[in-house]
């Protein structure tokens, strides 16, 4: 007899499913148990938030469900973030958590939580595992984790349902939603006479783009030299080093000049584009030509638009030839963008911020994945990293949630191993999972974290300013990030000489190796950029 948490551990493994992160509680430890039989891994981490937040980013990259598991209770209530982060920023998580079974006593309220009303605003499938319904239910759950927009499914199981022989069964064969390939045609007919009035049209690609079509999207811009902008979770789709690439647009540093540059053109092509990215309203106050193949976050389809597959559109437009030819239309807010990283202010005893990008740039390879936590190295980062293939760059841009790129790195270089992978995280973000390097190490997912040391959570500090209010309670006390580093058994160094950060960075690359980078900024350098 197969027991339920035997047949849930049987159906993930079937479906390709070969690691779950999470932190375990007494009520999961037959499904794990179920897990390591069928031969899926168990990631332990230090926190489920950041379990929750790498199982994503494993899953994206590998264009399955990434899977957290977790106690009931409290460590259910810690997946709040994660599956909040997968909601907004369209990563495909499948949460499962144990629960109280239904038949114990009413006043049985220790650690009962009404987590299906919790979640089922951001899940789109959340259902409660039995014994009836496991190879109905699990198979539902992960189709609709990778149901475009991807997204989150929500499932409990409680340990007494998990040890209960499961009704025999096979797993049901569900389907994700199919794109239409009708109107690609007709549509790149449209997109080809708009584009031939346009004197400077910009093409904006974002996060409905799905990264199977990298390869025709850059052949079209560059076969007709269109100015393109990226949001920043597509950051590679195209090469950012390319002469036609104008910049990061959605909230980044220099953001001002691509405002000005969106507002200069005069046709918007939203390629993909999903607002759930753009902190300015400028996608709902002017018109953008739509090329969607999916809907947006929440489900949003702008009025009057239909779905057309990108394959489809991209190989009809690949057919034609360019309408007419645009020479550099965006130069000057190209060039103003450039100034901004490398107009350098005199850092004194810190690292002028444009540097750390630049350094690390020149000596880390093209395929390296760079993830961020969220601040102001998220802005220099997002804007000034120059990304050159696809699927190498990652935060939490529709959240934005802090917390993301220690968690993010680990999903990261565990689906990627051959590829390098650094973090760049602020010293606040840091303090709130550094304790994740332990894991990093034990898991075999080497990387190298940068942590911009600048004793205060400067965003906020620099919004604080913006609205002219006294400095207050955004600035905190100094946690020695090498010390914090060695305590979890990774090496690490302080430095503000832009030479010795590149080479040691280089250095834990070549040798594969963990390694914790420290750097003083000075946090009013930031102003300069944004
Ligand atoms: C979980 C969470 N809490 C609070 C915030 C608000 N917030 C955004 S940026 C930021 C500052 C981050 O500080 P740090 O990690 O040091 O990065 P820095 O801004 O200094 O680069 C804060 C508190 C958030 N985005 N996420």
């Amino acid at each position: 007899m197969t027991s339920t948490a035997a047949a849930v551990a049987g159906i993930l493994a079937d479906a390709g499913i070969d690691r779950v992160f999470g932190l375990p509680g007494g009520e999961v430890l037959v499904l794990m148990d179920e897990l390591r039989r069928a031969g899926v891994d168990f990631v332990l981490m230090r926190h489920e938030a950041n379990a929750g937040l790498a199982a994503a980013v494993y899953g994206k990259l590998r264009r399955q469900p990434g899977v957290v598991l977790t106690t009931l209770g409290p460590g259910a209530a810690n997946l709040m973030l994660p599956i909040a982060n997968a909601y907004l920023d369209l990563e495909p998580l499948l949460a499962i958590s144990a629960q109280i079974p239904d038949d114990f006593p009413a006043s049985h309220t220790h650690q009962l939580l009404p987590l299906h009303d919790a979640y089922r605003p951001m899940a789109r499938y959340v259902e409660k595992i039995d014994r009836a319904n496991v190879f109905d239910v699990v198979p539902q759950a992960l189709a609709n984790c990778l149901t475009r927009p991807y997204g989150v499914s929500y499932l409990t199981l409680s340990a007494r349902e998990a040890l209960v022989p499961a009704a025999t069964g096979a797993a049901r064969t569900v389907a994700t939603t199919d794109r239409s390939r009708d109107g690609a045609g007709a549509q790149a007919d449209a997109l080809t006479t708009a584009l031939g009035g346009a004197n400077r049209p910009l093409v904006v690609i974002g996060l409905g783009i799905d990264t199977v079509n990298s390869a025709r999207i850059r052949r079209w811009v560059s076969a007709w030299n269109l100015p393109v902008a990226v949001t920043p979770k597509v950051k590679g789709i195209v090469d950012e080093t390319a002469a036609n690439f104008v910049g990061v647009a959605g909230g980044m540093a220099a953001d001002g000049v691509l405002c000005d540059a969106i507002a200069a053109a005069d046709l918007v092509v939203g390629f993909g584009l999903d607002p759930v990215e753009i902190d300015k309203t400028w996608h709902a106050e002017r018109p953008i030509h739509w090329v969607l193949e999916a809907p947006n976050a929440g489900g949003v389809v702008p009025p009057g638009v239909a779905l057309v597959d990108h394959a489809a559109l991209l190989d009809a437009l690949l057919g034609q030839a360019p309408p007419r030819s645009w020479p550099a239309p965006f130069k000057e807010f190209q060039d103003r963008r450039a100034r901004l990283l490398t107009d350098r202010a005199e850092p004194a005893g810190t690292m002028w911020p444009g540097d750390i990008v630049q350094a690390l740039a020149s000596v880390m390879p093209a395929e390296t994945i760079v993830t961020t936590d969220v601040g102001s190295h998220k802005y220099l980062f997002g804007q000034y990293w120059p990304s050159r293939e696809p699927e190498t760059f990652w935060m939490s841009n529709g959240l934005s949630g802090m917390g993301y790129g220690i968690s993010a790195a680990i999903g990261a270089k565990l689906a990627r191993p051959a590829a390098p992978v650094l973090a760049a995280v602020g010293d606040g973000g840091f303090s709130m999972n550094a304790q994740e390097l332990e894991t990093a190490d034990r898991v075999g997912a080497p990387f190298i974290t940068v942590v911009l040391e600048d004793g205060s959570y400067s965003l906020i500090k620099i919004s604080q300013a913006g609205k002219k209010l006294p400095p207050y309670r955004t600035e905190f006390g100094p946690i020695d990030t090498v010390k914090m580093a060695d305590a979890c058994g990774v090496a690490a160094l302080r430095t503000t000489n832009p030479d010795e950060l590149a080479s040691a960075a280089r250095r834990a690359v070549d040798e594969r190796r963990s390694l914790v980078i420290a750097v003083p900024v000075d946090d009013a350098h930031y102003t300069r950029m944004f």
